[in-house]
Formats: structure tokens, C-alpha cells, sequence
């Protein structure tokens, strides 16, 4: 079902087209629909809310914010083990963003130049936790975590009403809501969540900066509204999920098939590549992927995601690495005899999992780092989300009388050469008093 690609014997455009993304649906149409559901938010708020999410989500009741009663309830659901998960990663996460934090800097540049750079938490920031298939609470601490350490003032979750009461959101998802000290969630998801965190309704404040993965009219609706001044920023653009296994000889082919379905079975536009210069892996990995996904429960999920992965196989791993920086994947597994060396060469991928022990799973709930990562590309030039994003840094500067006649002359010549006299008045000014005073 997947297709094996002998590298060396592609051309450089049959190579770029091995490596291409899919091309994302018809925006035009999307495009059109949410500024649409963009815009009757902003129009008519709360109750254009509600009328979507009786019409999208099947929402019966009509309150928005979750009321604390009902999250006691569902929290009270929630299984003991589940909890000392949570509990576990929400640490581990914890601990890994808190080293994170960002230090004030001063530096004197010359003598009475005083430069700082500051950072300070963003106010308010909107949380989107999707629903659908698989609601996921893992994403609610790689969200939350770096919020609360921020210290923003006002940390708001979204997430589409559960079924078959508004109320019914995984008690996870609630739990890890809690350790993450957020209180304010509201039971809405879709474009209309995102344009209610961007513009605000009678209920909702708006926010300043708009976090999480969505479907494509959530992601949509995030781009849509970072374009407006007056909207919300967002914390990165968003594609299909996507890992890159890169594994020779040595590798345990049934770890690699398992992580290579670990990422099939999130959507069917999943993108699933292994890369190796062994064919007897490739052909073992092959067999394990098929009798692993006979087992699993989202199976045609994955199969559906499988029918579009590629297994590359190249001429040695120096053409392995140079076919995985080429793709620059969100996720990187790498399960070779030289793993150390390689993973000194990747230069593009935004997660990288070194080892037999480390598979992406460690990464997407416990270990630590942040699951929310850049895809389809970003990577090369894109960040995975880290406590940074949830800050804003700014300069303050001050120049004391000396600092002024130090660098005010050179000031003057600049603007002179740019021809704008009245930014040389200003020193020139300044440097006169100070002569003055003198005498
Ligand atoms: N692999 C996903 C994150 C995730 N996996 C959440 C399981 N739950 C994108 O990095
Ligand atoms: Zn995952």
C-alpha cells in the first residue's frame, strides 16, 4: 500500500515531487465561508454562537460558559490513573518550560547608553482545544503550562460542546484545565470560536493571541483573523501533521511501523515518510505495518493515511539525512547505529526523537517539550511552541547628558545623510543646552 522510492534513481524534479506536501483544499470556498461566519459573530456575538453551534455541533443548550457545577460533575468521572497522568506530564511539562523563562537584559552600548530588553506575559490569550475524533487534554497542558508560567492575567479555553450535553467535555481535558489554573472555558469550537477569542461578544473578551490546532476551518479562521489589526495574533501557521523516520539496519522494524502508525491514526491527511538505506528494513517495517494496523482501532484512519506515505530508500545515510533536512518535518525519529552523528546534521525538523527508547509519543504527552509544532514545511524558519510565545518583549532606552554628547553627534550625521532634519534638530537641540550649560 505504501509506495518505495529508490531515491538515487529519481530525478532532482522527480525528487522535489517525492517530497511535495499535499496541496492544501480549495481555500477559495473556505475562505469565503469563514469570513462569513467571521463576520456574523461580530455582528450579532453571543447569539450568532449559538445558532452556530446548535447548526455545527448539534448544541441543545444555549449557555456558553461552562458552569462550574457541571465541571465538578465531570471531573468527578474522571478515572484515578488518568489523573496521575495528567499529573505526570503536567510536571514534566512544567519543568522543561520553566527553564525557559526569559531574562531582562541591560547593556550600557556607550558611555550614558542605557538599552534593556524586556519581556513581559501577553494579557490574554485564547486556548482552542479541538474535539472531533480524539479530544486531547495533552494539548490543553502544552497550552496551558507555558500560559500559567507566563503569568498571563487571563487564560481562556475553548472547545466544542460535548455530545450529548453542551457540558459533556472529557473530564481530561477538564483536569488538566485545572492544573493549568485556567477557569474561564467556554463550549464552542469552529471558526465561530475563533472569531468570538478575536473580536469578543457580550460573554466573551476578546484576546490577544490565539493558540492551538484545529480543523481546516479552524486553522482557517486563525489566519483570517491574525490579518486584521484589530483582531488576534496567532501562534503559528498549521498544515497536516506529519513524521519523518529515518532508520538503518539496526533499527527494530516493530518500533518504527508503531511510530509510523502512531502518527497515521491522528488524521487521514497525516503525512507518514520513512527514509532508510537498508531494503531488508524497509520490507520488515512494511510487514509489522501491516499486521500492527489490522489491531487498531482508527485502522482506516491510518490505512487512509498510509495510502499516501512513502518509504524512500537511499544510496546510504548521508543521502538519508539530506532527504530529511530536504523535507524539514514536524516530527523526526531517528533509530540508527549513528544516531548521535546524524542528529547533529538535521538542520530543518522542529521535534527530533533520538533513539530505539524515544518515540514520538514520549514527546506528544510526557517527556517534557511542547507538541504544538510547525509542519507542512515551517519548520525550516518556524519555531515549536515554546514559553517565548507567550510573552512580548519591548526596549526601554535612556541617555544621561553624557550619553547624549557621546553619540548625539553621530546621530546628527546619520539624519543629515538620510536628509531628515528635524530628527537632527532634535539632538542638535539637545547638544546646544548642553553646550550652554557649560558655558
Ligand atoms: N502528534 C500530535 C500531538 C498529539 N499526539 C496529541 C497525541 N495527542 C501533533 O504534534
Ligand atoms: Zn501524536
Amino acid at each position: 500500500m505504501t509506495r518505495v522510492i529508490n531515491w538515487p534513481a529519481l530525478s532532482v524534479s522527480e525528487q522535489q515531487a517525492a517530497l511535495a506536501r499535499p496541496k492544501l483544499a480549495d481555500s477559495a470556498a473556505l475562505g469565503e465561508q469563514v469570513r462569513a461566519i467571521i463576520n456574523t459573530v461580530r455582528q450579532q456575538g453571543d447569539e450568532a454562537l449559538v445558532a452556530y453551534s446548535q447548526q455545527f455541533d448539534g448544541l441543545t443548550a444555549n449557555s456558553l460558559r461552562l458552569s462550574v457545577e457541571t465541571k465538578l460533575a465531570q471531573l468527578n468521572k474522571l478515572l484515578p490513573e488518568r489523573k496521575a497522568a495528567i499529573e505526570l506530564a503536567y510536571d514534566n511539562i512544567r519543568k522543561f518550560h520553566a527553564a525557559q523563562l526569559p531574562r531582562d537584559i541591560e547593556v550600557e552600548t556607550s558611555a550614558g547608553v542605557m538599552c534593556q530588553l524586556r519581556s513581559r506575559a501577553i494579557a490574554a490569550v485564547g486556548l482552542y482545544i479541538p474535539g472531533g475524533s480524539a479530544p486531547l487534554p495533552s494539548t490543553v497542558l502544552m497550552l496551558g503550562v507555558p500560559a500559567q508560567l507566563a503569568g498571563c492575567e487571563r487564560i481562556v479555553l475553548v472547545t466544542p460542546p460535548g455530545k450529548p450535553e453542551a457540558g459533556d467535555i472529557a473530564p481530561e481535558i477538564l483536569y488538566a484545565a485545572e492544573l493549568c489554573g485556567i477557569s474561564e472555558i467556554y463550549t464552542i469550537g469552529g471558526a465561530q470560536a475563533i472569531a468570538a477569542l478575536a473580536y469578543g461578544t457580550e460573554t466573551i473578551a476578546k484576546v490577544d493571541k490565539i493558540f492551538g490546532p484545529g480543523n481546516r476551518y479552524v486553522t482557517e479562521a486563525k489566519q483570517q483573523v491574525s490579518q486584521d489589526a484589530r483582531g488576534a495574533q496567532i501562534d503559528m501557521p498549521a498544515g497536516p501533521s506529519e513524521v519523518l523516520v529515518l532508520a538503518d539496519n539496526s533499527a527494530n522494524p516493530a518500533f518504527v511501523a508503531a511510530d509510523l502508525l502512531s502518527q497515521a491514526e491522528h488524521g487521514p491527511d497525516s503525512q507518514v515518510i520513512l527514509v532508510s538505506d537498508s531494503t531488508a528494513l524497509i520490507e520488515a517495517v512494511q510487514a509489522e505495518v501491516a499486521s500492527q494496523l489490522a489491531q487498531l482501532p482508527r485502522k482506516d484512519i491510518a490505512a487512509a493515511a498510509l495510502s499516501h506515505s512513502r518509504y524512500i530508500l537511499t544510496a546510504d545515510l548521508a543521502q538519508a539525512v539530506a532527504v530529511t533536512n530536504a523535507y524539514a518535518p514536524e516530527h523526526l525519529i531517528v533509530q540508527t547505529a549513528a544516531d548521535d552523528e546524524l542528529t547533529a546534521q538535521f538542520n530543518s525538523a522542529a521535534s527530533i526523537f533520538v533513539g530505539k527508547w524515544t518515540p514520538e509519543s514520549a514527546g506528544d504527552y510526557a517527556s517534557g517539550t511542547n507538541h504544538v509544532l510547525p509542519t507542512y514545511g515551517y519548520s525550516k524558519t518556524v519555531s515549536s511552541l515554546s514559553l517565548a510565545d507567550f510573552y512580548r518583549r519591548f526596549t526601554v532606552q535612556t541617555l544621561t547628558a553624557q550619553g547624549m554628547r557621546n553619540i548625539g553627534p553621530a546621530i546628527v550625521t546619520l539624519a543629515e545623510a538620510e536628509s531628515l532634519d528635524a530628527h537632527a534638530n532634535a539632538v542638535r537641540l539637545r547638544l546646544a543646552e548642553l553646550n550652554n550649560v557649560e558655558g
